[in-house]
Order: C-alpha cells, then sequence, then structure tokens
C-alpha cells in the first residue's frame, strides 16, 4: 500500500518534472532574445518608483514663497516633509496656450542633467496671478490665452491645468511625485558612532561634511528630530523579560530600510554587467492624470496598438534607445527610438504632453474603470457627471529633472503645432527621398547595383535610390569602399545619378580601432571617444569588431563628424550619395541590453546613462550639417537614423528597424507609423517585405501595396534572405508590386505638398482617422486604416487571402474610389473588394489633390511633366485642395522660389490662386486633365487664364457622375479659373 502510494506521488512528481523543463524548454526559446532586455523589477529604480504609493504626497509648495521672477516666470519652494528636502518649483507662461512645470532640487550636490537643445526659444506670455491664501492656492491665468489656467494647490501639491474652466491635466494628484535627491554614498558606520551629530554630518570620503538637512534648516524651520538613542542590540536570551520585542523589533528593521540604501542604488547588475552608479539614486516619477480622457497615444517606440493600453499588473512602456533582434509584436518594451510626448484625445478635445528626459524612463498608463470618476469628483466642473473617466500616467526616469510641457489644443492640428513649435517641424525632404526606394543587405558589387539598376528599367518600375549596406566598405570602415567589390564608386554614382537617380551609404557610429583607419587614427588623436568610467577610451563589440564610440554630445566632435563627408575627404563619394545612421541607439553587442554601459563618461563628466536616448539624434544631427555643408549650403540632406528622440524630426527619416516577414509585422506597421507621426517625425516607414525572413509573393506584393501609401518607403531584406525584387516574381505579383509603386509615382505632387505643409506647420503626412474625425468615438483606437494628408483614406490588406475588406467610412462628406470612382455616402462602413492588386484607397469629398499620370523611371525626370487634378465633390458640390511646386532639391525654396496654391471649387468654378506671390519657381508643368467627381452633366466648360477665355473638351460619365475635362492646359505656375456651365 505505501510502497504504491510512494510510487504514485514519484510518478506524478516526475510527471511535473517533465512538464516543468518541457515549459523551461518553450519558454527558453521564446524569451531569449527578450530576455537580454530588463524587465522594470530588473530596474532597481523602476522598482522603487514603481512600489512607491504613500497615501499623501509628502511634497508641499511653501504658498508664501511665491515669486515672480519675471511675468512670464512664476517660482516657487517646494519641499518633502518625509525628508524636508528642498526644491524649486517654476511655471512658465509659454505662447499658444502652453505652460511649462520644472521642479528641480534647490541645491543638489551636483548639478543634476538638463536636456539640452532640444526645445526652441518660443514666444512667451504673461500670468495673471491670483492668490487664495484661504485655500492656500495659486491660480495662474495664461494673459492672451485667458481660457488657459494653471491651479497650484500648496499641500500637498497638485497642479491642474484648465482650458475653459474645464480640467484636462491634473499633476501629482495620485501623489507619486518622488525625486530621488543626490546624496552622498552612506558609508557603514559602527553602532558606537551613532549620536545626534550624526544628522547634520555625514562621514564621506571627502571627510566629515554637513548634510543637506542642516544646509536647509539654516532656510527653513526644521521639526527638531528625536534624539537618535545608542542601541545595543540585546539578543533574545538577554532579553529574557520581553522576547517578543526583540522579534517585533527586527521587523520593523526589514521594514524601514535605510532610505539612502535601497538595493540598486549604489551599484546594480543586470546578467554579467555591472553598473557602479557613481552618482547613487537621482530618479524622478511623477503621476500625471489625463482629465475626462479614456484613450492616450505616443511614446513611440513600442510595437504596439495605437490606442495606449493600461499597464497596470503587466509591464510598463519603456522607452530607452535598443537594438531588439526579431522584435516581438503587442509589447511595451523600448525598441530602437524614444519619444517622451503623449496626447490624450476625446470627443471634444485633444490635448499633449511632453516629458522632457533623455534618461530611461518606464511609463505606467492606467485607464482602468476603477479610476472613473476619481478626479471627477474633485473638480466641481463636472457636478452632477458620475464616472468621469481619466487615464493616470506614471513617468519614471532614472535621471534629471522634472520638466514638463503641456498644451491645451484644443484640436489635434493644433496639439501638433504646439508640439512643433517646441521641438520643431519635419525637415524638407528633397523629392526623390520621399519616392521608392531599393535596399537589401546588400548588393553586392557595382555589376549587382548596375543589373538592379537596369532591371527597373527594363520591368518598367520606377525607383529613385539604391542602398548600400555595411557590406560595401573595407571590413567595416565607414566612408571607405570595399575596392575589389566597389573599384569605382564615383562611376557607378555617376551612372545611376546620369538616370536621375540617387544612391545612400551606410555609415554606423561604432569605429574600428585600427590605427591605419583614419577616421580612428584621428578621432584618437584629439580624444574624440567616449571614455571609461575609469578613464581611456571605451571599447565595445560591433561589426567590425572592437570599436570606438564618439561623443557625439560635443560639438567639436559632430563638427569634426560632419566635416567628413565632403567628398574630399569621404573619397568615393559624390553629391548624389546620402546617409543612413544604423545602430546608432547604440548598439553595442558586448555590452549591456545591447548597448552602452551606463557608467561610462561623457565630455562634461555626464554619464552614458543621462544621455542615452539622445545618442542617435546627435549623431544623425551632424551627419545632416556634413550633407548640407558640402554642397555649400544649397542642397537640401536626406539622413536615415534607426535611432530617434523628441526633434529627429528637424534632421531626416527613420524606419521601424528590423521587421519580420510575417502579416503581423505589416499589420502592426501602421500604428507603429502613426505614432511615430503624432510624436512629429513625420518621414517615417517600414522595411517592405520585412527585414528578416522571406515574404511570400502575396505578402510581399500586400505590404508594397501598404507602403506605397506610407511617408518613407523603402524595400529592405536581411543578408541571410532571397532576393526579392519584384521582377523575381510570378506576372499578377510582379505586375501588382509595380501596380503599387506606380501609384506612389503618379501621387508625388500631393505627398510633396503634404511634406511642405509638414514642414511649415508640423502636420503629420500619415495620420489616425481620428486625426481628421475628430468627434467620431468610433475611430479613437482605430489602427488598420490611416490618412494620407486629409483627402485619402487608406485600408491596407494585413492578412493572407484576403479579397474583399470592410472600410469605416467617417465623416458626412461621401468619399470615392480613387480607381473606379464610385461613391460610398457616410459614415459608413462598405465592403470593398480587394484582388491582389487592388489597393483600398478612397477620396473624401469636399477634396482636391494632384497626380502626375507620366509616370517615368524616377521622380526627377517628372519635375516639369503635367499634372491632373482631382476633384472629390462633397454633398454641397464644393471642395478644396492645395498644391505645392519647386525643384525639389535645393533651398531655394527658403527665399520664395517655389509655387503654392490654393485650389477651390465653388459653384462650378474650380481656381487656382497663389498663396505666394514673389519669386515663383519657373516650371513649363501644365494642367492636362481635371477629373471631377459626383458633379452633374455640363454644356460648356471654359478655362480663362491671364485673361483669355478658352473652350475645353470633356466627356462625361453619367452613371458615375464624373467630369473629364481635356487639355485645360495653363501653366501651373498662373492662377487660373475653369468654369462648368
Ligand atoms: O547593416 C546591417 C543591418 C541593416 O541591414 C538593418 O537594416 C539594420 O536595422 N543592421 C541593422 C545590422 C544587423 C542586423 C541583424
Amino acid at each position: 500500500m505505501l510502497k504504491s502510494l510512494l510510487c504514485g506521488v514519484l510518478q506524478t512528481r516526475f510527471k511535473l518534472l517533465l512538464i516543468v523543463m518541457a515549459t523551461m524548454v518553450v519558454q527558453e526559446t521564446e524569451s531569449f532574445e527578450q530576455g537580454n532586455f530588463k524587465k522594470c523589477d530588473q530596474s532597481s529604480f523602476c522598482q522603487r518608483q514603481r512600489n512607491y504609493k504613500p497615501e499623501r504626497s509628502p511634497y508641499v509648495a511653501v504658498f508664501s514663497s511665491l515669486r515672480s521672477v519675471t511675468d512670464n516666470h512664476v517660482y516657487m519652494d517646494v519641499r518633502n516633509n518625509d525628508n524636508n528636502i528642498p526644491f524649486t518649483l517654476d511655471i512658465y507662461a509659454l505662447e499658444d496656450g502652453m505652460i511649462r512645470l520644472r521642479i528641480n532640487e534647490l541645491s543638489p550636490l551636483k548639478p543634476r542633467y538638463e536636456v539640452p537643445n532640444t526645445i526652441h526659444d518660443v514666444g512667451v506670455q504673461n500670468f495673471l496671478v491670483e492668490q487664495n491664501s484661504q485655500n492656500q492656492t495659486i491660480t495662474l491665468r495664461l494673459s492672451t490665452n485667458p481660457s488657459v489656467s494653471a491651479v497650484v494647490v500648496c499641500d500637498p501639491f497638485r497642479l491642474d491645468i484648465f482650458d475653459e474652466q474645464e480640467p484636462v491635466f491634473s499633476i501629482n494628484s495620485r501623489h507619486l511625485l518622488k525625486v530621488e535627491h543626490l546624496r552622498e554614498k552612506p558609508v557603514p558606520k559602527p553602532v558606537s558612532s551613532i549620536t545626534s551629530d550624526a544628522v547634520e554630518s555625514v562621514q564621506t570620503s571627502e571627510g566629515v561634511v554637513p548634510t543637506l538637512r542642516s544646509i536647509y534648516c539654516a532656510w527653513f524651520s526644521c521639526p527638531t528630530e528625536e534624539p537618535v538613542k545608542e542601541e545595543t542590540e540585546l539578543t533574545p536570551e538577554e532579553n529574557l523579560d520581553n522576547p517578543e520585542e526583540v522579534e517585533t523589533k527586527e521587523e520593523t528593521k526589514e521594514d524601514k530600510p535605510d532610505p539612502d540604501d535601497e538595493p540598486g542604488m549604489w551599484d546594480e547588475t543586470f546578467k554579467t554587467h555591472r553598473d557602479s552608479k557613481p552618482r547613487g539614486p537621482e530618479s524622478i516619477g511623477l503621476d500625471t492624470s489625463f482629465v475626462n480622457f479614456n484613450h492616450v497615444y505616443g511614446i513611440p517606440e513600442h510595437a504596439d496598438k495605437l490606442a495606449l493600453s493600461s499597464t497596470i499588473g503587466s509591464e510598463p512602456y519603456r522607452l530607452y534607445n535598443l537594438d531588439v533582434f526579431e522584435y516581438d509584436l503587442n509589447s511595451r518594451a523600448a525598441l530602437y527610438g524614444s519619444i517622451p510626448f503623449m496626447i490624450g484625445h476625446n470627443a471634444k478635445r485633444t490635448v499633449g504632453l511632453l516629458w522632457l528626459n533623455s534618461a530611461e524612463t518606464w511609463i505606467d498608463v492606467d485607464s482602468s474603470e476603477d479610476n472613473k470618476g476619481v478626479l471627477g469628483s474633485v473638480f466641481s466642473y463636472f457636478a452632477g457627471q458620475e464616472n468621469v473617466p481619466e487615464v493616470n500616467i506614471h513617468w519614471m526616469s532614472e535621471s534629471g529633472v522634472i520638466d514638463i510641457y503641456f498644451m491645451v489644443g484644443p484640436s489635434p492640428r493644433d496639439v501638433m503645432r504646439q508640439y512643433t513649435k517646441l521641438t520643431g517641424t519635419t525637415y524638407f525632404p528633397p523629392k526623390w527621398s520621399i519616392a521608392y526606394h531599393q535596399s537589401r543587405w546588400n548588393y553586392k558589387d557595382e555589376e549587382d547595383v548596375k543589373t538592379v539598376d537596369a532591371a527597373f528599367d527594363e520591368h518598367d518600375i520606377p525607383y529613385d535610390c539604391l542602398w548600400l549596406d555595411i557590406e560595401h566598405t573595407d571590413g567595416k570602415r565607414y566612408f571607405t569602399w570595399d575596392t575589389l567589390k566597389f573599384p569605382n564608386p564615383i562611376k557607378m554614382q555617376d551612372d545611376i545619378a546620369a538616370k536621375g537617380r540617387k544612391m545612400v551609404t551606410i555609415i554606423d557610429p561604432h569605429i574600428k580601432t585600427d590605427s591605419n583607419y583614419h577616421i580612428y587614427r584621428e578621432a584618437q588623436a584629439k580624444g574624440y571617444f567616449i571614455q571609461n568610467k575609469d578613464g581611456g577610451e571605451f571599447k565595445g563589440w560591433c561589426w567590425p569588431g572592437d570599436s570606438a564610440y564618439l561623443d557625439f554630445t560635443l560639438p567639436e566632435v559632430r563638427q569634426w563628424w560632419a566635416s567628413q563627408f565632403t567628398p574630399d575627404i569621404y573619397k568615393g563619394s559624390t553629391l548624389n550619395l546620402f546617409t543612413w545612421n544604423d545602430m546608432n541607439e547604440p548598439s553595442v553587442f558586448n555590452g549591456p541590453e545591447i548597448t552602452m554601459h551606463k557608467d561610462i563618461k561623457h565630455g562634461g563628466g555626464w554619464e552614458h546613462r543621462h544621455v542615452h536616448n539622445m545618442y542617435g539624434i546627435l549623431q544623425q544631427m551632424s551627419t545632416v550639417d556634413g550633407q548640407i555643408a558640402r554642397s555649400g549650403g544649397n542642397e537640401r540632406s536626406f539622413v536615415l537614423s534607426r535611432a530617434f528622440y523628441i526633434g529627429t524630426q528637424k534632421y531626416g527619416a527613420i524606419w521601424t528597424g528590423d521587421n519580420t516577414a510575417e502579416w503581423g509585422h505589416l499589420e502592426y506597421s501602421v500604428p507603429m507609423l502613426l505614432t511615430i507621426g503624432l510624436c512629429g517625425i513625420s518621414h517615417c516607414g517600414a522595411d517592405v517585405g520585412g527585414f528578416f525572413k522571406n515574404p511570400d509573393p502575396e505578402l510581399l506584393t500586400r505590404w508594397y501595396q501598404a507602403a506605397a501609401y506610407q511617408p518613407f518607403f523603402r524595400a529592405h531584406a536581411h543578408i541571410d534572405t532571397s532576393r526579392r525584387e519584384p521582377w523575381l516574381y510570378d506576372e499578377q505579383y510582379k505586375s501588382a508590386i509595380r501596380g503599387a509603386i506606380r501609384e506612389r509615382y503618379e501621387l508625388m505632387p500631393y505627398w510633396y505638398t503634404l511634406f511642405y505643409q509638414s514642414h511649415m506647420a508640423g502636420e503629420p503626412t500619415m495620420r489616425p482617422l481620428w486625426y481628421e474625425f475628430p468627434k467620431d468615438t468610433e475611430l479613437f483606437a482605430k489602427d488598420d486604416s490611416f490618412m494620407v494628408g486629409s483627402a485619402l483614406l487608406v485600408k491596407p490588406i494585413a492578412t493572407a487571402s484576403t479579397w474583399a475588406t470592410q472600410v469605416y467610412l467617417p465623416g458626412n462628406n461621401g468619399w470615392y474610389d480613387v480607381k473606379s470612382y464610385q461613391f460610398f455616402p457616410s459614415p459608413n462602413t462598405i465592403s470593398m473588394a480587394t484582388p491582389l492588386a487592388k489597393i483600398a484607397v478612397l477620396q473624401q469629398g469636399g477634396t482636391i489633390i494632384p497626380r502626375q499620370l507620366r509616370v517615368r523611371r524616377c521622380s526627377a525626370l517628372m519635375t516639369h511633366d503635367p499634372y491632373t487634378l482631382y476633384v472629390a465633390l462633397n454633398t454641397q458640390g464644393k471642395a478644396d485642395g492645395e498644391i505645392y511646386l519647386d525643384d525639389g532639391h535645393t533651398f531655394d525654396y527658403r527665399k520664395g522660389v517655389y509655387n503654392y496654391k490654393k485650389l477651390t471649387f465653388e459653384n462650378n468654378v474650380l481656381s487656382s490662386r497663389s498663396l505666394n506671390t514673389t519669386a515663383l519657381w519657373e516650371t513649363s508643368a501644365w494642367l492636362e486633365r481635371v477629373v471631377v467627381m459626383g458633379t452633374q452633366q455640363p454644356s460648356t466648360v471654359t478655362v480663362e487664364a491671364a485673361g483669355v477665355t478658352t473652350a475645353l473638351g470633356y466627356s462625361f460619365d453619367k452613371n458615375l457622375r464624373v467630369l473629364t475635362i481635356r487639355k485645360p492646359g495653363v501653366n501651373l505656375q498662373k492662377d487660373f479659373t475653369i468654369t462648368i456651365n
């Protein structure tokens, strides 16, 4: 009996063991790569901040300390009542209804890191200040935007921001403000040395120094401390009178860890990497609530949906630029770029919040139902309303100061304008760079380049730029060529350029440590590399083997790097060669989390931890400077970067890195790009076809179709994948891919106009549907379709064998299928047939878009070609749009050398009027056709330009109600009027 019982138990145990082992194997394979990267509980500051949940915030703003530094800047003292550390609170009134909040230690042991050169000098306005001593609140109203106000509640500190009386943000209402003050490393003291004096001074490596408390108490009155009793520990045996007391004492000790010595504050190890944390803890945390919002967006880069999801009970979103191999979808894990900008949107308004920080940051999003009504009950504005929603955000950064910019919108456009006033608008990309790019790792040699280039022409597929990856170099020494494979790089580029096309070479930030390599030699001699924590050049592993990393935080290093791009120095380069900055998170193969050690040193004594998320943008910025300088400042730049940060849009394009040839990755490219666009970066794209693995031809075709309508359109693939140029596929796929690329080229005038507008006003070119239809709640979480500008709605096919798709058409202007011109009233969900060659694209009623239908082998050849206008009438028979024209590549537009036209259709008259009047750009481009959708049969059509009126030919499709006007023939520079009678 006993034996069989034992056997049973053992058998069960054995089975369990097998199951556990099997699970471990599965988990191991699933999480092997993710295991290289930290979770919040492996990052001590994230743990400390996340575990901080006081019932009441100890931070108090001192009411009587309010001072106006200037009329647009007020200042207050803040103190942490738990430890009496003093802080400064600064609030600034900025133009366009924006408010800035800054909290720093009053007198930190050492300066805390503040992000340089990111925020533009924006205009300011005055505060109208009202103090209420009874409630201990201070109301700061913006003088030029008086509907916008900030209210400081003193005890505990809270800041609420209102627009039109409506609370939109509430700061520290969850009591999560926690600034870890800089402190001396505690030195373990012998028990007998603890006396009450220890409160006022501390033993450090530099001797006995006064504590912050003692400095602070000289300014403020401090509560008197209980003298610390000398402790002589009794063993349980000695304390025979009361043995339980000993137990309790020990428990209390464990419950109250030394606040200066919590785990990971002074030293932290992840895998085999130790972070020595020379400055100790300095993290910051704060909650910001979006009041009356259910939906928040932004904080790229994550392979996640558009609307951010609640992180409660799971991992926070993480911002820490990392090179992640085969990244997972539906994840909050960090990727290559970081932008701590969040947008809240509801049916009434859109708001934005920028958390200015360049260190590792984790973000909890709490949109749980339990929150509903909590803040609603605090604000009288919501009296009588139950369940007012709120999304509570907990920002946690490893270092820096609290520095937040609030934007109250109220429309999505307003928020983008406000955000890009602070951080810059999109650089103006040269026209060729928004056309189609062909890349792979790698086009092998000059012969390969020549063959691929020629094949595009043979197969009648346009392309504008051919890319060379790391294999083109001499042993991964950037700015050099493998002379066996590329013996005549200048001739190669000239041949490509002769056809109107461009080339790009990759230039990574890791520099091979080889004294025969001019870049290394010079940079080393100048001391331009990042240093180890104890001095000496930091070396990490990357493609070339042992590599050093330039310290791009230093202006002199950036200047020197920029100078490397002149063709005299970059041998074998021409002005038609542009740049790709990859691996600039930076990627360090043998570093912690495949990046740089946090404790290594940049110039100015800052550690890498302080600047990490900015490293990539600094490389891209100086590459751009170099490219512009090499042409004497005449030619626009094009630099693609993998890492990105706040303001990347000013410098160039980014892409979503190493995705995979799977349908899911095609699907997620849409929300990823929408999010990146909402955070200012308009020129973004995903590798067409997926970087890793081989796409089947249907997936590749559908990917081309989606990307033909996304801002940065480049096919790219891993070195181990099979070749996948479009002509390698069966006719049906090849012709569908050709069709998609040609659709892009036809639409180039519209894309170029959108990029000009994005450059001027900061609007994303690719937009979520809610951006255009902000009141339609159906759209708030929709990310399977998107808008290109205000006119086109695109629903990519992101699942296999999908020959029809449901498309939700918002608004009440109606929509036209761009190919068939079929009209669909809206709001409405329609079913659209999507055979392999079809892209579901609809033009909104009320819009006019330009196209060029004579597609040539590249965009440069189409510069002066004729245009067609597509006028899609809304239910009132109206439409409008714009068209922008210039030379496509120089900075002459800054001198006014361009044509920007407003196109209006009303009362059966289409007119084109110049929005700029001086220094027009000379072009022979003319209007060859106008297609008017949703109109009546005319009896005559005439065009008037420069006082001359001419009758025009036309055809009319009664069923579709489409009028095609032939050859108006007017030069596009000129104003004209077309009248339909
Ligand atoms: O330079 C090689 C690749 C490049 O093709 C890719 O686009 C980058 O994202 N690079 C990463 C390094 C190797 C990735 C496995």
